[in-house]
């Protein structure tokens, strides 16, 4: 018997701004992933104090407007979805497609109907469409008008937003996640808050405001869900690495329950419990902050209590270490953050520490905390893949990561922890968010495009492809 229960949600998971191309066309007005740079370097330009959200087209590289074109392709890539079995597919919703500058209060029809046919298209292969409300696409006029997630107006716009695709897909979509890896934030208040520089990136009370309201408008989007249809399921989302203390120096193990507490729990821990959690005021006193500095009131806090959300969704790519006594200097890098390079991994191509097991420990620290529905929406190895002359691509490493990944999660519901399922990051090759290129690939499915937008777009079935038909058909791993 499979340890995978039955409905077990096996999918992929991608967003709107990496994958759907079509940038100006229905209507879509432009987000914030629409003005960072291409190319490897884009972090350290948004990261300038003059950075300013100007398109500027020659340090704007293909193919970051392009996506994969999924717009013009949604049909073909939804039945290779259906053909590898999918029961559900994790997709966001571009907010500049239903409000092109956010701040209007009449949605676009045009991106409405985009997105009744992916449904709908979904829904004619048996899938599960699971819907991240906002994932890194603010549209653009939020952060440059506004300021981004510190302006309580977003709140507002947020909740039409959220209300209105709510109301729109609610007799069709069970599944939604209000912000994508909420607490990303803490490392890069760039792609989650539409923080740069010059409206405050670097200013840790814009992002504790920032995160305030993102938590009273998910809040919102919650309460209106539940209003709306019973059963509705509204998650949280938020980037999890799980953290080690370097060694048994008690100094270091303390460290990193701080660090814990701050970087992987804090967002969930508000957003599940819907209340800040005791350590608020020391992670606040850490930046010279107290909790009376950020704008908040009664009744946001009492919303934020009445509306917690219904399942915990995280991704999970790696983990870290925590080091303080200066015994290591080596770093790595990781998913938007680093920590010391730890003796007992490997990494990836680009330094992020590979640790099945690390998502086992993450899997039970969430549901020993929470008891609440857990769900795996990200996952995966970026690789540079080497298609053969027919475009087939053997990639075993990809197979192997995932394996020992799934093999984690199955060990996690033996002991015990509710896992409702499992979508892969980029289940199609897309544009990586942290380099905006396409060499960076996930997928199952080969896309013929590369960093510089030259390619046929054609899709091609990888070997893992067929692994993971075979594990979804098995609902889970053979013996
Ligand atoms: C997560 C994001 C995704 C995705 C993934 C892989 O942080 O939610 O949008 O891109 O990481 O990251 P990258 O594309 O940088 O390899």
């Amino acid at each position: 018997m499979s340890t995978f229960p039955k409905g077990f949600l096996w999918g992929g998971a991608t967003a709107a701004n990496q994958l759907e191309g079509g940038y100006q066309e229905g209507g879509r007005g432009l987000s914030i992933a629409d003005a960072l740079p291409g190319g490897k370097d884009r972090f350290k330009i948004v990261a300038q104090p003059d950075f300013d959200w100007t398109i500027d087209e020659d340090k704007y590289t293909y193919p970051n407007h392009l996506g994969i074109d999924f717009y013009h392709h949604y049909k073909e890539d939804i039945a290779l979805f259906a053909e590898m079995g999918f029961k559900c597919y994790r997709f966001s919703i571009a907010w500049s497609r239903i409000f092109p500058n956010g701040d209007e209060t009449q949605p676009n029809e045009e991106g409405l109907k985009f997105y009744d046919d992916v449904i709908n298209e979904c829904l004619a292969h048996e899938i599960e469409p699971v819907i991240t409300i906002s994932h890194y696409e603010l549209p653009l006029n939020l952060a440059k008008k506004y300021g981004g997630w510190k302006n309580h107006y977003l709140i507002e716009f947020y909740e039409t937003f959220a209300r209105t695709v709510l109301t729109r897909y609610a007799d069709r979509v069970k599944y939604w996640m209000t912000f994508n890896e909420i607490n990303s934030a803490a490392h890069f208040p760039v792609m989650g808050q539409g923080l740069v520089p010059s409206t405050g990136a670097n200013d840790k009370q814009n992002v504790f405001q920032a995160w305030h309201n993102q938590f009273v408008a998910s809040a919102k989007a919650v309460k209106v869900a539940h209003e709306l249809k019973q059963g509705l399921q509204v998650g949280c989302m938020i980037l999890y690495a799980t953290s080690y203390s370097y060694d048994a120096n008690p100094v270091n193990q303390l460290a990193n329950l701080q660090d814990n507490q701050e970087l992987n729990f804090f967002c969930s821990d508000v957003q599940v419990r819907g209340a800040y959690p005791a350590y608020t005021d020391r992670v606040l006193a850490k930046y010279g902050l107290k909790f009376d500095d950020l704008e908040t009131n009664d009744g946001e806090l009492a919303l934020l209590k009445q509306y917690p959300v219904d399942y915990i969704g995280f991704s999970y790519y790696m983990s870290s270490a925590v080091e303080t006594t200066g015994k290591t200097n080596e770093t790595v890098n990781g998913n938007l953050m680093g920590g010391v390079k730890n003796p007992f991994l490997q990494a990836s191509d680009w330094g992020w520490q590979i640790d099945p097991t690390g998502l086992r420990i993450a899997l039970n620290e969430l549901y020993d905390r929470y008891q609440k529905p857990l769900f795996v929406v990200e996952n995966g190895l970026g690789a540079i893949d080497k298609p053969d002359k027919d475009f087939y691509v053997e990639d075993d490493y990809r197979i192997d990561y995932l394996k020992q990944h799934i093999k984690a999660m199955a060990g996690a519901i033996d002991d015990g922890v509710d896992l409702m399922g499992y979508t892969p990051w980029g289940c199609i090759d897309l544009v990586s968010a942290s380099t905006g290129e396409m060499s960076k690939r996930y997928g199952f499915i080969y896309v013929d495009l590369d960093d510089e937008g030259h390619g046929t777009m054609k899709r091609y079935r990888k070997k893992s492809f067929y692994w993971y038909k075979d594990v979804i058909d098995n609902n889970g791993l053979e013996p």
